[in-house]
C-alpha cells in the first residue's frame, strides 16, 4: 500500500509540473490572465509532508500538511524566476520558500528546502508576506511581516502585533538578519524597500497603521527615508497614495510590488481594500511616481486595474487578490504575480509600454457618481463621434 499511494502522488505532483500554462480568453487590453495558478499546495514537494519511510508510515500518510501557498515575493536571479512564496503550514504558521521557472509563466519548482530564517526572537510568531528589492548598493533584501502577540492587549481573543522584519542576501540561499525596521507608527504590513537612495538615503514604502487589521489614523502608503539600513529607522512618513471615501482603498491599502523604474517613471502595484457586507474586498492598482522625485504621484488612474474574478474569487480569505511581487524583463513583458483569497498564486502578463498608457491615460476618480457619469458621457459621446466618421472606411 506504501508504495502504491506513493508512486500514484508521485506521477500526480510530476504531472501538475510539467503542466504547461495557456493564456485564458479573458481580456481588458492591459493584461493577460492564465488558465492555471502557478503556485499551489499541490506544488509543495511530497517530501516535505509525508514521511517517506514505510516502517514509520505504513500507510503513506500526510505528517506535515501545507494549507496554502500565496502572497509571493518575486526576482530574476541566474535567469529564473524566482517566487518567495508564503507557504502555510496545517497549522496556521506561514514562512518562506523559493520556487523557480525558466519561462515565468509554468513550471515553478520548490527548492528541496523551505528558507531558514535567522531566528533573533522568540516572540516573533508568523512572517509572511515578502517584498524581494534588488537594492542598487548590491544587496537583495527580504522585508516581510513579522508578528507576535500583543500581551498587552490579548484578553481572551489572542490579539497580535505586525512589524516589519529585514534580511538581506545575494542568493536567496544565505540570509543576514538585519534589525526590525523602526517608525513611529504604532504597527506597519506591507512594507517595501525602494530599488535606489533617494537622497543618499534607503527609502521604504510603508503602511501605518493603529491595529492589526484597520489602519486606523493610517492615511494610507507612505514613503519615508532612513540614514542607516542596519539599524532601520523611518522617522517621516509621508502619504504618497492615500485612502479616501467611496473609493476601491477606502478601508486600506498597501505597497504591492518593488516598484518598477520605467522611463516616465515609478511604476507601483498596489493593493485597495473597501468595506462591504460580506467582508474586505481586495483589488489591484495602478499609480506613477516621479523619477526624480518619488514622493510626488504623477499618475492615478481610476479604479482598480485587476479585481479577483471567477475561482480566483473564493479561498480561505475569499474576495482578495493581493500582490507582493512582479517582474519586468529588459524587453519589457511584466510578470506580475498575484494570489488570489489567500490560497494561490497566479501570472498575470503585460508590458511597460501598456502598463504606462493605462497609467497615464486612464482617467482620474472624480470621487462622486454624478461627476463619474459625466466622466463617461464624455467618452462615450467622442466614440459614438468617432465610429460615424469611421463609417466610411
Ligand atoms: O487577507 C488579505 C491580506 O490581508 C493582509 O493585508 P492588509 O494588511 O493590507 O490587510 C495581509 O495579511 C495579507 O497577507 C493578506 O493577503
Amino acid at each position: 500500500m506504501f508504495w502504491e499511494n506513493l508512486k500514484k502522488q508521485q506521477q500526480k505532483y510530476e504531472a501538475l509540473l510539467a503542466r504547461k500554462n495557456e493564456k485564458a480568453a479573458f481580456y481588458n487590453g492591459v493584461i493577460d490572465r492564465y488558465r492555471d495558478p502557478v503556485l499551489t499546495r499541490d506544488h509543495i514537494p511530497l517530501f516535505w509532508k509525508y514521511d517517506m519511510n514505510e516502517a514509520t508510515n505504513p500507510y503513506f500518510m500526510e505528517r506535515l500538511g501545507v494549507n496554502a501557498v500565496f502572497n509571493c515575493g518575486a526576482i530574476k536571479l541566474n535567469g529564473k524566476y524566482c517566487l518567495m512564496a508564503r507557504v502555510e503550514g496545517n497549522d496556521r504558521k506561514s514562512f518562506f520558500a523559493v520556487a523557480e521557472s525558466d519561462n515565468g509563466i509554468d513550471g515553478f519548482k520548490f527548492r528541496d528546502y523551505p528558507v531558514l530564517l535567522p531566528d533573533t526572537s522568540p516572540l516573533e510568531t508568523n512572517v509572511y508576506d515578502m517584498r524581494l528589492t534588488r537594492h542598487e548598493d548590491g544587496f537583495i533584501y527580504g522585508v516581510f511581516c513579522s508578528e507576535c502577540a500583543d500581551e498587552q492587549n490579548s484578553g481572551m481573543s489572542f490579539a497580535s502585533t505586525a512589524q516589519c522584519g529585514l534580511v538581506r542576501t545575494k542568493d536567496l540561499v544565505h540570509f543576514e538578519r538585519l534589525p526590525d525596521i523602526k517608525t513611529n507608527s504604532p504597527q506597519q504590513r506591507n512594507v517595501v524597500l525602494h530599488p535606489e537612495f533617494i537622497n543618499g538615503k534607503y527609502a521604504f514604502y510603508t503602511r501605518p497603521q493603529d491595529g492589526f487589521i484597520d489602519a486606523g489614523s493610517g492615511g494610507g502608503i507612505c514613503l519615508g527615508l532612513c540614514d542607516d539600513i542596519e539599524h532601520p529607522f523611518v522617522d517621516k512618513e509621508i502619504v504618497l497614495s492615500r485612502r479616501r471615501y467611496h473609493t476601491i482603498a477606502e478601508s486600506k491599502n498597501g505597497a504591492g510590488a518593488v516598484p518598477i523604474k520605467t522611463e516616465k517613471g515609478w511604476l507601483h502595484i498596489a493593493h485597495g481594500v473597501r468595506e462591504n457586507a460580506a467582508g474586505l474586498r481586495y483589488v489591484l492598482y495602478v499609480f506613477v511616481t516621479d523619477l526624480n522625485d518619488p514622493f510626488k504621484v504623477i499618475a492615478e488612474p481610476s479604479g482598480y486595474f485587476m479585481a479577483p474574478l471567477g475561482a480566483e474569487r473564493v479561498g480561505d480569505v475569499s474576495n482578495v487578490l493581493f500582490t507582493n511581487g512582479a517582474i519586468a524583463d529588459d524587453n519589457g513583458t511584466v510578470f506580475i504575480y498575484y494570489a488570489s483569497s489567500d490560497t494561490r498564486i497566479h501570472v498575470a502578463t503585460s508590458t511597460v509600454d501598456k502598463l504606462l498608457d493605462y497609467a497615464f491615460n486612464t482617467p482620474s476618480d472624480p470621487l462622486r457618481s454624478h461627476d463619474c457619469v459625466v466622466q463617461r458621457t464624455e467618452l462615450i459621446r467622442k466614440n459614438l463621434e468617432y465610429l460615424k466618421q469611421c463609417n466610411g472606411k
